[in-house]
């Protein structure tokens, strides 16, 4: 398998496992895309279609504790609470865990504690994945790049490649068929005073996975074929609207490009939809507060939440239209 390739290329010798008792402990932020990954070229390696562009929460995300146990197989806990062993998650986990299983079985129990919603399109493979591989290089002494580390937890899931950093970051999709030149890479710029506020809307049923969704999206739909064309135009705006500190440029980049990957998976087929009733009368409620004069803009992942963009100054007459929005400064400032 190509995975396996990839990883004896980045790992070589330091894939044997160490003494028994040690332990890995690493923490890695969630990632909200601006310009979205929506779909893959390999599905076996996670490689996009596109380049991304995503900003981070910070303090937001998962912290994974690893250690060695004497069991046959991979135990996961998340937020104290075991998994089963069949469950999707502990699956992929697994899975992701068996490609470096190379040289030495070992198996390891896996505690992950998350302080944002799980798979709620809140990117939460993408901050479990990364700091599971962040845990690994603890746990394993590894002495890796961050280009390197991006690489190994895009394996994971894709949008784990993004999940290093606080504040923005770019994965390149790259050309490379073993996907060598796909990684993420943290943009040098801060924006004191920018915010995303999480919008939470519940959808009440059990959402088609990401996964699922990208790979249905690239099947079925027509409007497939204008998505690189948009996502390179939208990443180009969202780097000019950062470097210029431009907020309107930011958000109404921002917003399009969510709109229009929402657009694909409409008119696929069968239809994929993750708006609520709840979704689009807020997507209303902030498209007439912008009529008005707010400066405010959303974008929305693959769930019924959306995640509103506004500037500090403008949080209070947010946070009086959303009072049940989670607030969140991007930068310290
Ligand atoms: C993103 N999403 O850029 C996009 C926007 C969801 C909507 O990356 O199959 O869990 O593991 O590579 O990373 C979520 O997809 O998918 C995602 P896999 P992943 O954040």
């Amino acid at each position: 398998m190509k995975k396996y390739e990839v990883i004896e290329e980045i790992l070589g010798s330091a894939l044997t496992a160490p003494s028994r008792g040690e332990k890995g402990l690493a923490f890695a932020p969630v990632n909200i895309a601006l310009c979205k990954y929506w779909g893959k070229r390999d599905a076996e390696l996670n490689l996009p279609m596109t380049s991304s562009l995503s900003v981070a929460l910070p303090d937001r995300g998962a912290l994974t504790r690893i250690a060695f146990h004497d069991q046959s197989f991979d135990t996961v806990t998340l937020n104290d609470q075991l998994l089963a062993a069949d469950s999707l998650f502990v699956k992929r986990l697994s899975e992701f865990l068996d490609a470096f299983r190379l040289r030495a079985d070992w198996h390891l129990s896996v505690h992950i504690k998350m302080n944002v919603p799980v798979a709620a399109g809140l990117a939460s493979s993408a901050c479990s994945f990364a700091s599971l591989v962040l845990a690994m290089k603890d746990l394993f002494s590894w002495t890796l790049s961050f280009r390197e580390l991006s690489i190994l937890a895009r394996m994971g899931s894709g949008s784990a490649a993004r999940s290093f950093w606080n504040g923005f970051v770019e994965w390149h999709a790259g050309l490379q068929a073993n996907g060598m030149d796909s990684y993420a890479e943290h943009l040098a710029v801060e924006w004191p005073g920018l915010q995303m506020g999480i919008l939470p809307i519940n959808l009440g049923e059990k959402p088609l996975s990401s996964r699922q969704a990208m790979q249905q999206t690239i099947a079925s739909c027509a409007l497939y074929e204008s998505w690189p064309k948009k996502a390179a135009h939208d990443l180009a705006l969202l780097k000019q609207a950062i470097h210029s500190q431009n907020f309107h440029l930011l958000g109404g980049t921002a917003e399009s490009n969510a709109l229009t990957m929402h657009a694909t998976m409409l008119s696929s087929w069968p239809p994929i939809c993750y708006f609520s009733p709840e979704t689009l009368i807020a997507m209303r409620k902030i498209w007439d507060l912008r009529q008005q004069g707010l400066s405010l803009y959303f974008t929305q992942d693959t769930g019924p939440d959306l995640k509103l963009l506004f500037m500090e100054n403008d949080k209070e007459t947010v946070q009086t239209h959303f009072p049940e929005l989670d607030s969140i400064k991007l930068f310290e400032s």
